[in-house]
């Protein structure tokens, strides 16, 4: 295929705009980009698609998700709304632990048929790979029912699903007061599971006051190691743990939230590479205060990613562009490093290296929007001009 007369943002040196372009695509990989007038002959006879001076980017990648679980939390919203304390929201049935009692009882069926709309959500936002966490199910054969389900949503549908093991998400009842038992005896065998049954492509943890320390978790980051895993980590969201050194130590990818990130943090992912992924969806609905050090960061050079954290408690929000509109207007990114953020450097914070821009030898994951400057999708709020995608070199329908 040929797309001509489009507007390129390759993400290569910030937006990387090229104005009056063609792409060219051969089977799954891009072959050729650049100004129409310098399209090689080799090329001209590839069908041809007008993209009539649209907007191509990069299929946006969806680096952080919870997008697998069972039931919801529409009714502790309204009771916290109502002036419900915590206490009163977990009696009633609410709380992370909810989400993992509806997620215990729900079959494969159901979880997945209950994931594929908000996928379909993303995919409607621009998405073509999204990475999709377990975490919901706490013990070891609940863990990896979810990652079985993560893997078949890239079968139901054209996108790409990364799945990351995040068994040491929160602390089950049944191991209530000994998080070191319930890493030994549930989060690090199911991760040797999971890795078995070839389910799990990194390794994530919720380091914080209420889930798991820094010294709870090593024993799982040396056992991903052992198994040859990248790991990941949820730190600093709500207290400064120095999970994020902790994780920047063990060569992690990423590391995500850090509203409480301190500047031995910023250093030492500067240091290990690791991409800073910013949630702000979750910042917005637990109506947090603390930002995380946006300025630090980039005065530091550590790429920020940008995700949304679909999940039932923290972040209910299936929208790649609005994520990058609350980046920009709640934490002051600019729209060409919220894009960054969900193209090159959410790339990056999954260990991809074949896609996050538009370059030959990448994957044809791209998106046409009806726009015709990038800064047009983070400018807009809740609304996506997605016109079309194309993943692995198909137009969707
Ligand atoms: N941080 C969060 O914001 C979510 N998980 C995490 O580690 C919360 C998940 C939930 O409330 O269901
Ligand atoms: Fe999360």
């Amino acid at each position: 295929m040929l797309l001509t007369h489009a507007t390129l943002a390759t993400m290569t040196n910030g937006y990387g705009l090229v104005r009056d372009a063609a792409v060219a695509l051969e089977g799954d990989r891009i072959a050729w980009s650049g100004p129409m007038h310098d399209l090689p002959s080799a090329f001209r006879s590839l069908p041809a698609q007008d993209a009539g001076g649209r907007l191509l980017t990069p299929g946006l990648i969806d680096c952080h998700t919870h997008a697998v679980f069972g039931g919801h939390r529409a009714v502790e919203f309204e009771l916290r709304l109502k002036g419900a304390s915590y206490e009163e929201v977990a009696r009633a049935g609410g709380g992370i632990l909810s989400t993992v009692t509806a997620t215990r009882a729900a079959g494969e069926e159901a979880l997945l048929a209950k994931a594929l709309p908000r996928v379909d959500q993303l995919i409607a936002s621009g998405a073509t790979t999204i990475e999709v966490k377990s975490g919901y199910g706490l013990t070891i054969e609940d863990e990896l029912k979810m990652l079985r389900v993560a893997r078949r949503i890239g079968q139901a549908r054209p996108v790409t699903v990364r799945t990351t093991h995040l068994a040491a998400h929160a602390i089950p009842p049944e191991y209530k007061g000994n998080a070191t038992g319930y890493i030994a005896h549930v989060a690090i065998p199911s991760l040797r599971a999971a890795q078995a049954e070839g389910l799990v492509d990194a390794v994530d943890a919720f380091c914080e006051n209420i889930a798991f320390s820094v010294e709870e978790l090593t024993p799982l980051f040396a056992e991903a190691r052992a198994l040859g895993l990248p790991v990941k980590l949820h730190a600093e969201q709500l207290t400064d743990q120095q999970g994020a050194a902790f994780a920047a130590r063990h060569g992690a990818l990423s590391a995500d939230h850090l509203e409480y990130l301190s500047a031995e943090g910023i250093a030492a992912m500067q240091a290990a590479g690791t991409v800073a992924v910013i949630l702000p969806g979750a910042f917005y609905t637990l109506r947090e205060t603390q930002m995380p050090p946006i300025a630090a960061l980039r005065a530091a050079g550590v790429p920020m990613a940008v995700a949304t954290d679909l999940n039932p408690g923290s972040s209910p929000l299936a929208s790649l562009t609005l994520a990058m509109n609350m980046a920009c207007t709640l934490f002051r990114m600019t729209p060409e490093e919220a894009l960054l953020g969900t193209t090159a450097h959410a790339a990056r914070a999954l260990g991809l290296a074949d896609r996050g821009r538009i370059a030959p030898g990448l994957r044809s994951d791209l998106c046409i929007w009806d726009a015709d400057h990038p800064a047009e999708l983070a400018y807009r709020i809740g609304a996506t001009t997605l016109h079309k995608r194309i993943f692995g070199g198909r137009l969707d329908a």
